[in-house]
């Protein structure tokens, strides 16, 4: 198969930032995806409907006009969290779903939430009106590895939650791990799971073997091999569970090559030829439209975007710039490790 038409994909997981890193990287997603849950994790982070708003209005200011895009907007759960608030943010249609970052899990994560009987009342009212809470799911207690945070957080957190409040709708934010794809496989219709482009392609000696890549750390951090395939697995399976949240996350250069570098992998760019390759090798291009086009707004309770782009495979590999330029410095563009030769047309 050469050419492949699909309905036009969502980004169920999207990091947009703010100011001219949004001017910079938000053309990359609306040139091809149609709507994106847009990510809260702003400093300071968006909290209240208000800042919801007006984080949206600075959005849409900054779509190219030929380009038509949807940020489905996310609030970023807290402990003082105010859940009139909250479900008027929802019932009016300005939000879709709220955020659940552990304190510390992740980049821009320290509002989070460090007790989640804190958040109970608020995740009670959630459940009541059909409100999506979308979750990072990795503890951040420092006696558990880096590597093994995730499937704690089934075991300790997330499942005794849903058994606390099964009616809640939960999207498990880009699972890494088999454990993960079990545990999302075994719930019920309130319960679905997110992969993005780069756990489907990497793994931890990607990112360890032959000299450390920078480039390739993100949170939750790369598994091994045998999670690389459940999660290939789940993603080509058509399986309603699982649709792609790309977690497509830009930071400059200077902030990811440095003592200290920021996680985050920016893959909005190339994320659908890199999807399209991944799914021929799994022979299952017949899968690719189920994962990031229909699964995704199933779930939500939207209908399918009624556009479609083809995916066409030409004979020379595609050029991807290897960085994308920005006010605060150059972004580096996700390195598949491999040519890609699936180009996205419109
Ligand atoms: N992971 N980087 C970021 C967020 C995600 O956990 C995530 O959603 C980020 O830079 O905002 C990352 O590696
Ligand atoms: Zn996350
Ligand atoms: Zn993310």
């Amino acid at each position: 198969m050469s050419r492949l038409t699909i309905r036009q994909p969502d980004d169920w997981h999207l990091h947009l930032r703010d100011g001219s890193m949004l001017r910079s990287v938000l053309p990359s997603t609306s040139e091809t995806f149609a709507r994106a849950i847009v990510m809260p994790n702003l400093v300071p982070p968006v909290v209240t409907a208000k800042d919801a708003a007006a984080y949206k209005d600075r959005i849409l200011a900054a779509i190219p006009e030929e380009h038509g895009f949807t940020p489905l907007m996310t609030l970023y759960l807290t402990e003082d969290t105010d859940a009139d608030d909250l479900a008027h943010a929802y019932t009016s249609g300005l939000v879709t779903a709220v955020k659940l970052y552990p304190a510390g899990a992740t980049t821009n994560s320290n509002s989070g939430v460090r007790n989640i009987e804190n958040v109970i009342p608020v995740l009670e009212r959630m459940a009541e009106i059909g409100m999506p809470l979308l979750v990072h799911g990795e503890v951040t207690t420092h006696e558990v590895d880096i590597f093994d945070r995730e499937a704690v957080f089934i075991d300790t957190i997330l499942d005794p939650l849903r058994r606390r409040i099964p009616s809640l709708r939960v999207v498990m934010e880009h699972i890494t791990t088999k454990q993960g794809v079990d545990y999302a496989k075994s719930g019920d219709d309130n319960l679905a799971a997110t992969i993005t482009t780069h756990h489907l392609i990497l793994n931890r000696n990607h990112l360890l073997v032959g000299g450390i890549r920078p480039d390739y750390y993100c949170l939750p951090i790369v598994k091994s091999e045998d999670h690389r395939l459940a999660l290939r697995e789940a993603a080509t399976s058509g399986s309603p569970k699982f649709f792609l949240g790309t977690d497509s996350a830009p930071h400059t250069e200077a902030n990811k090559i440095c003592a200290c570098g920021c996680a985050g992998i920016f893959t909005a760019i190339n994320t659908m030829s890199c999807l399209a390759h991944v799914f021929a090798e799994e022979g299952a291009l017949d899968k690719l439209e189920a994962f990031t086009s229909l699964n995704g707004p199933a779930f939500y309770g939207m209908a399918p975007n009624e556009n479609t782009i083809d995916l066409v495979k030409s004979d020379d590999p595609i050029k991807f710039p290897r960085q994308i330029w920005s006010e605060d410095g150059p972004v580096t563009v996700f390195d598949p490790g491999f040519e890609l030769f699936w180009k996205v047309e419109k």
